[in-house]
């Protein structure tokens, strides 16, 4: 029995050390250790042995099942490895220390071309001004020559608040307290005063290619003594090469806006239809951009300046159809529609 015993070890241990699955090795274990195992039968046949030869067995078999029972153990283990091993081998590598690539967001097109503007008017001295989408009746229309109930102000259907306020309707509203704002250093220190105010504005309008009820305008100024319509070109024609690098066809034409005089529309031939006429430019084949002109005496005076001494100009720039020009949107309402397809293709390249 003895030799049985050492020979069922050594059989069950090469064979443990065989095998390739968890089921074969759980086959294995029943085959040795189970109720009708080749290890079982041999326990039940000790009562056969003598008193003396039965402990020396029983102690024996009880080492071989341990052994057999370790070797299974141990091979259980081994074979619970190299599964695991396996499925993740088959994973695709997914390494916690390498760094998460993110999703890089994009300016909006509008923000490329106002930050854009900034930088040239920055560069020509003027300071960039914040200011108020909620503003007074007096900021947006009394303090620019425009009285209660005259007729100029049909010309933005504005939105009212219930306590009086508005949502400023032109960044011009910002003027009268930019010139309260720099007028002392002007008057005693002789520093001119020269501003842009880019700013979002609402009006009550029928949308459609290139009219929205919510757009950006971005307003200059410039104050000091003997300033020109030359000086006003200049720097309108300065803005535009700087922001288009190439020739645009611009024209400029009478306008009326009751704080300036003279005052001018400055048109931009429509570079979607290259002047040809599209919706985008209602068909006319010119964009109006940018009105202007010589600051009205009565504006300046609202602001504290004495314009028997002073002048300047002022600029509305139409922002937001500047960023379709720039970037040849066919309709306005695309910069606003959140359509992150459309406007996330645009770049700060000139
Ligand atoms: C004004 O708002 C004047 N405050 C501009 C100004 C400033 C004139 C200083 C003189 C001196 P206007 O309403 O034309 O003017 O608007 C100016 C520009 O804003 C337009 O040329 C156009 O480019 C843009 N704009 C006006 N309305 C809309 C709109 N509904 N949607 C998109 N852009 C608009």
């Amino acid at each position: 029995m003895k030799e049985q015993l050492q020979n069922i070890r050594e059989r069950a241990k090469q064979e443990i050390a065989a095998t390739a699955t968890l089921q074969d090795l759980e086959a294995l274990r029943v085959q040795l250790l189970g109720k009708k195992g080749e290890l079982t039968a041999i326990l039940k046949s000790m009562g056969k042995l003598s008193k003396e030869e039965r402990p020396v067995m029983g102690q024996l078999a009880n080492e071989v099942r341990g052994d057999i029972e370790t070797a299974l153990t141990e091979k259980t283990a081994a074979l619970e490895k190299e599964a695991l091993q396996k499925e993740l081998d088959a994973m695709p590598l997914f390494d916690l220390s390498e760094p998460v690539k993110l999703e890089e967001g994009s300016y909006h097109p509008i923000t490329l071309v106002q930050r854009q503007c900034e930088n040239i008017f920055k560069s020509m001295g003027f300071t960039v001004e914040d200011y108020s989408e909620i503003v007074s009746d007096y900021e947006c229309f009394e303090s620019l020559n425009i009285p209660k109930h005259h007729p100029a102000r049909d010309m933005q259907d504005t939105y009212y608040l219930t306590n009086g306020q508005l949502l400023k309707s032109q960044t011009s509203a910002a003027q009268n307290a930019i010139y309260k704002k720099y007028r002392d250093a002007l008057i005693n220190d002789g520093v001119p005063i020269k501003a842009i105010f880019p700013g979002r504005c609402f009006r009550n309008e029928a949308t459609d290619a290139c009219h929205e009820n919510t757009f950006f305008q971005m307003e200059g100024v410039m104050v000091d003594k003997n300033i020109s319509i030359s000086n006003l070109i200049y720097f309108m024609k300065t803005m535009l090469s700087e922001v288009f690098q190439k020739d645009i066809k611009v024209r400029l034409r009478p306008g009326f806006f009751p704080f300036v005089e003279p005052g001018f529309e400055l048109d931009i031939s429509c570079l979607i239809c290259d002047g040809e006429g599209c919706p985008s430019c209602k068909h006319s084949g010119w964009l109006e951009l940018c009105p202007c002109g010589m600051i009205h005496p009565e504006v300046l005076k609202a602001g504290g300046i004495d314009p028997d001494e002073y002048m300047g100009f002022a600029f509305g720039l139409g922002l937001t159809r500047l960023a379709m020009m720039k970037y040849g949107v066919k309709d306005i309402r695309d910069l606003n529609s959140g359509n992150l397809k459309a406007l996330s293709q645009f770049t700060d390249d000139k």
